[in-house]
């Protein structure tokens, strides 16, 4: 990845053909750099092969950028005719239909909906730590981790071992895809205090997010994107 000028723009060259040959604009995913809370979309379009290309934005000069994002926060998803589609939960969704990751069958969508929720609980018990001291924080993480958090990674565990192959039967959806970003994400070193080789004490989720990260598709993504925390979205990383 080349070091980031203000704004940068990320052409997924490869997958352009269609939008040109049909004069669409392709989709534009406006983010950090940092996987966060875009890695599901980013994944599904990949996997999808969606037209599409990245904004980035550095930390510093986002303030500059807020006030054209519907809710002023980001992901934002810019449609072809200029139209920005706000909150992860919606792009990720929309991102996973035209990538045929979202089932059609109502029940295995549910299914895939209860995975990427769970996941969503997960990460939303770390949101008071960002507003902490950097010691505080490793506490409050460590903590987390041994109680509320840990809870809910066994309750996934469970889930897991009560699905089948994937978590809405057997094809993979964009539930799969939260699972394994989620996970993959709280092992980045992404947060000060959480241990890179806790995975080692969910025997479970950590078999699963390595199938995840060995499907040829996501492996060739990481192959091409897997420097600083995305070192953590490879098989066998953690
Ligand atoms: N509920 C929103 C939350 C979006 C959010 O918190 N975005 C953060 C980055 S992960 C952001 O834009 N931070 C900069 C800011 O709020 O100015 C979603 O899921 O998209």
């Amino acid at each position: 990845m080349p070091p980031l000028h203000s704004v940068q723009a990320l052409k997924h060259s490869d997958q352009l053909t269609s939008a040109e040959t049909f004069g669409m604009a392709p989709l534009k995913l406006h983010y950090f750099e940092m996987p966060g809370r875009a890695e599901v979309a980013r994944l599904c379009l990949t996997i999808g092969n969606v037209p599409h290309e990245e904004v980035l934005y550095e930390f510093k000069t986002w303030p500059e950028h807020k006030a054209k994002m519907p809710f002023g926060q980001i992901p934002v998803l810019e449609l072809p005719d200029g139209k920005m589609l706000a909150q992860s939960g919606a792009i990720d969704r929309y991102t996973a239909k035209l990538a045929g990751l979202y089932p059609e069958d109502p029940l295995q969508a549910a299914l895939a909906d209860q995975a990427v929720f769970h996941l969503a609980d997960t990460w939303d018990l770390y949101a008071p730590t960002f507003r902490m001291s950097p010691e505080e924080k490793v506490t409050a993480r460590q903590e987390l981790l041994a109680g509320k958090v840990g809870e809910k990674l066994q309750q996934l565990a469970k889930l897991l071992e009560s699905s089948g192959e994937y978590v809405a039967g057997d094809k993979l959806s964009y539930g799969d895809i939260a699972i394994f970003a989620g996970l993959s994400n709280l092992v980045s070193g992404f947060l000060d205090g959480v241990p890179t080789n806790m995975m080692d004490q969910y025997p479970v989720l950590k078999a699963f997010r390595n199938k995840i990260a060995s499907l040829p598709a996501i492996k060739a993504y990481y192959e091409k994107r897997g420097e600083g925390y995305r070192a953590a979205f490879k098989p066998d990383s953690a």
